[in-house]
């Protein structure tokens, strides 16, 4: 699993190569002409709320030419990804999930949150060997074929992590953990049951944080024992992906055990087309604080752990915040939208945002790169010697872990644990 320093050093330059395009606006062509599932939240969603998952091995590449042996949860008609797939629930409703071990040792699935948890029918608790120490903190799914049936009512909206409770440090680590939506009851379009929480339901966008320590992976692969001492996290991800890595569509073909990409993509306010902001639903499935945050804007924060935010009679308590500080275990959903139209002009500047003069911008034919602003230009408008790859006038802002050792691949930055958020002009982008 290790790379040459040789083949590293190329593959760090092909990553640096890449996040500067993306810069050029080469990512909206990628992302011109896509069906509405290939950005944002796939649920699995069905009407008697059961879904059978099976824990699996499987492979997941990294955007420095690595590939990692991975433990994950996957739908059992379709097979290994990573994360988990994203179950939506109905808040207080009944909801089962059945899992199957093909794994080599006995895994499980805790879901934190949820009321009258059952597994097998009986209350969900922790289980001991004949000495006393803890095998699990749930009844297992038995090694290489067995399975266990998990039974709860599903809590308060929000957004919940979901992982395995056998061997813990290890099988999060290896992989096994998903996201659970719970929506309020007759209100899918918000947060919590406040009115106030409300949300585009096409701009919605699950962030499950991870990091991975390619040596654990490595050790578990050749059955070799895990020297926890040494335990140094490499790869740090969302939904299963690394810039750029992120980026990519939902079911992008090249990372077929990796189906969720992490681009945000949204217009600017509108009280009449485009009142509602999107929602972001950050999980941490590490073991560190992961310090979010997008560039360009704060986010509100309305719920964490699947709570809203309010006081005791019921006043909002949800704040602006730009760095979302999301803890291990901890879930954070937030809402966005893009407010500031100051500099906004219908012709030379279609999106709220400054254009240096042109005399401030670096032009290399036949890409292009502008400096100092996210802003792509107006389609059309730039030198006739120079590519213009956006498409509409669209604008990218980064976001990622503020810790910058996560915004890397490796060690090679920029990667990890980043992204961009895709802001369309006002009147949107026909292209989509
Ligand atoms: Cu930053």
């Amino acid at each position: 699993m290790r790379l040459t320093t040789a083949r590293r050093s190329r593959a760090i330059g092909a990553v640096a190569v890449a996040a500067l395009a993306i810069g050029a606006g080469a990512l909206a062509t990628r992302q011109g002409a896509v069906a509405a599932t290939s950005e944002g939240l796939l649920c699995e969603a069905n009407a008697q709320q059961t879904f059978s998952l099976t824990a699996g091995k499987g492979f997941v590449s990294t955007p420095d030419g690595n590939t990692i042996l991975t433990w994950s949860y996957g739908m059992s008609t379709r097979g290994f990804q990573l994360p988990g797939p994203t179950l939506c629930v109905e808040s207080g409703k009944d909801v089962t999930v059945i899992l199957h071990n093909d794994l080599p040792e006995a895994t499980s699935i805790i879901f934190p949150g949820q009321t009258g948890v059952k597994a097998d029918g009986n209350p969900a608790q922790p289980e001991f060997d004949t000495g006393g120490s803890l095998t699990s903190l749930v009844h297992p799914a038995a090694a290489a074929g067995g399975s266990v049936t998990y039974t709860f009512t599903a809590g308060k909206p929000g957004t919940y992590l979901y992982s395995s409770g056998t061997d813990v440090r290890k099988q999060q680590q290896m992989g096994l953990y998903g996201a659970l939506v719970v929506r309020p009851a007759g209100h899918a379009g918000q947060v919590n049951d406040r009115a106030d929480s409300a949300f585009n339901p096409s701009h919605e966008y699950v962030f499950l944080l991870s990091e991975v320590d390619p040596e654990v992976h490595l050790a578990v692969e050749r059955g070799e024992p895990v020297d926890w001492a040494a335990y140094n996290a490499r790869y740090f991800m969302i939904n299963g992906r690394s810039m750029p890595d992120t980026l990519a569509p939902n079911h992008a073909s090249w990372l077929p055990n990796q189906p969720y990409g992490a681009l945000v993509h949204i217009r600017p306010y509108d009280a009449a087309t485009n009142p509602l902001p999107a929602v972001i639903r950050y999980v941490n499935a590490g073991t560190v604080n992961y310090p979010f945050h997008p560039h360009g804007s704060d986010e509100r924060v309305v719920n964490k752990d699947g709570r809203a935010l309010q006081g005791t009679s019921g006043q909002d308590v949800g704040y602006l915040k730009y760095d979302i500080d999301v803890k291990p275990g901890q879930t954070v959903d937030a809402l966005m939208d893009w407010r500031d139209v100051e500099h906004w002009d219908p012709v030379t500047n279609p999106v709220p945002t400054q254009l240096p003069v042109i005399t401030d911008q670096l032009l290399v034919g036949p890409d292009t790169w502008f400096s100092e602003s996210p802003y792509l230009g107006k389609k059309g408008e730039l030198p006739s010697n120079i590519t213009s790859l956006n498409e509409c006038g669209e604008y990218y802002h980064v976001a990622h872990s503020h810790a910058l050792q996560q915004a890397t691949n490796y060690g090679a930055a920029f990667g990890g644990m980043m992204t961009v958020f895709r802001i369309d002009p006002p009147s949107g982008c026909p292209a989509n």
